[in-house]
């Protein structure tokens, strides 16, 4: 979501600027940082931005191969993604920031907890994007106090391509997962961009530090890269269980697991997190709720327990439909019969999308004969549960 300030106006006979001398904006640029610090940013940078000119071709291909999936807005007006002169002509320069987010236990640990689900680290707590707006609002305001200008500011859902542009600006570099890693703070950092129409000093680019290295790409459940530094989102389990709206593709279902909300196994597998700290804002901290919830207890939300138990949570997002059939699908790879009968419960469901999880579930829980009894009594109206009974029928 993109939110720009300029209804508060350029502020001039500002603190900071005595003539508009190169050392007034190296001075901007130091207070700059050491506000962006004070307000809990952990990494700050300053790109041109002209600086990701060479991605759009990049994008471009990502969309040509579909690898977008159904996330249409991502296809949406491409050469404004790509560049923020086309975004906003009037940018100047482009002040990168990074949160760190670093876990305060292993991510890939509870996978093993087949009855538990694993949300993934960044959706434990608070949702960040609130949190870093407000923040990103407040230096914007700051900036625009002390030196001037224009201002517009930016975390994750504006046609903003932020992980080349923290790149550009020297907080680390895009890795064969894609994501932006940073020598400080490994693959935990989220990002947010301020434009500005000052002509700011420029980071230099630290430059990619893979070297041979290819664990993230090995640790992938569902081979979702095609090839290092290309993620096909379709196959991405962040995409399947958080963007994607109707039924998981029944080849992704089993590599799931109990990772009902995001994944975190490509991030995790970076070497460079021996350097990660541990985020050290209270919001976003897993809440204890979060950090390992019985499955058994997730299928029994209802519309308002969902609400109640996501409230300021990126989870709340996609929905209790949604949620609940992550929930489905991390039951029906279980191996626990006794889940059989909350998913049973759930072929009653209001929604078609929970009907059809639960079908699968029960699917991969019953005994193939008491499964073809359930299939042979069912009369449901909705073509895609049909078809969810039809493909998981056994065949005798
Ligand atoms: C769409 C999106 C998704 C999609 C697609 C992901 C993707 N890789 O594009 C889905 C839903 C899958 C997703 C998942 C996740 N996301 Co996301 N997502 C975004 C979003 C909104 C846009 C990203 C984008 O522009 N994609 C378009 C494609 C074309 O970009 P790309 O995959 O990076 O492709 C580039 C490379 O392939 C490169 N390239 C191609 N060939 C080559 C060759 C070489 C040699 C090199 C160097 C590069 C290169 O060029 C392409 C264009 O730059 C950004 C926020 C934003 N506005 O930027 C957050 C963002 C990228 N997501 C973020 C996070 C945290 C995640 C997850 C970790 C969440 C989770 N735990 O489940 C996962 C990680 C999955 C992964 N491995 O990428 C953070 C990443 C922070 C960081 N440190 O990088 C962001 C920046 C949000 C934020 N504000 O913090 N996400
Ligand atoms: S987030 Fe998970 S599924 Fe997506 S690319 Fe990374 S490891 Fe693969
Ligand atoms: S796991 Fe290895 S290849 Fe992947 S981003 Fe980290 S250093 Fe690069």
């Amino acid at each position: 979501m993109g939110g720009g300030l300029s209804g508060l106006g350029p502020l001039h006979g500002s603190r900071l600027l005595t003539g508009g001398a190169d050392g007034d904006l190296a001075a901007i640029k130091t207070a700059l940082t050491e506000q962006a610090r004070a307000l809990g940013f952990s990494a700050v940078g300053i790109a041109d931005p002209a600086a990701i000119a060479g991605e759009a071709p990049r994008l471009q291909a990502f969309l040509d191969a579909g690898a977008h999936g159904d996330m249409d807005w991502l296809a949406n007006d491409p050469a404004r993604r790509a560049s923020p002169l086309v975004l906003w002509s009037e940018v100047r320069s482009v002040i990168m920031l990074g949160l760190n987010y670093g876990p305060d236990e292993n991510p890939l640990a509870l996978l093993a907890h087949a009855t538990r689900g694993n949300i993934s680290v960044y959706a434990r707590g608070d949702d960040y994007h609130d949190l870093i707006k407000k923040r990103l609002k407040t230096l914007a305001r700051w900036l625009m106090a002390q030196a001037g200008g224009d201002v517009k500011v930016f975390v994750d859902t504006a046609a903003v391509m932020e992980k080349p542009l923290a790149d550009a600006a020297g907080l680390g570099w895009q890795g064969r997962h894609t994501n932006l890693v940073s020598r400080d703070y490994g693959s935990w950092l989220f990002l947010g961009a301020i434009f500005t129409t000052l002509e700011l000093p420029r980071d230099t680019a630290t430059g990619d530090h893979c070297g041979s290295c290819r664990a993230c790409l090995d640790s992938c459940p569902t081979d979702a890269f095609p090839a290092p530094y290309r993620l096909d989102a379709r196959k991405c389990i962040s995409y399947l269980t958080i963007e994607h709206k109707g039924p998981i593709p029944r080849e992704f279902r089993a590599a799931i697991g109990n990772r009902i909300y995001g994944c975190d196994d490509c991030l995790s597998a970076c070497p460079w997190n021996k350097f990660a700290q541990q985020g050290h804002e209270a919001r976003l901290a897993a809440r204890d709720e979060l950090r390992a919830p019985p499955l058994a207890y997730l299928a029994q939300l209802d519309d308002a327990a969902f609400r109640a138990l996501f409230t300021r949570s990126p989870v709340k997002r996609v929905g209790r439909a949604r949620f609940l059939r992550n929930v489905l699908t991390a039951i029906g790879n279980s191996g626990e019969p006794a889940l059989a009968d909350d998913a049973r419960r759930l072929l009653d469901d209001d929604s078609p999308l929970v009907r059809g999880a639960a079908v699968w579930a029960l699917s991969r829980l019953l005994p193939r004969a008491e499964f073809a009894r359930l299939a042979d009594a069912s009369d449901d109206k909705d073509d895609g549960v049909r078809e969810e009974w039809a493909m998981a029928r056994p065949s005798s």
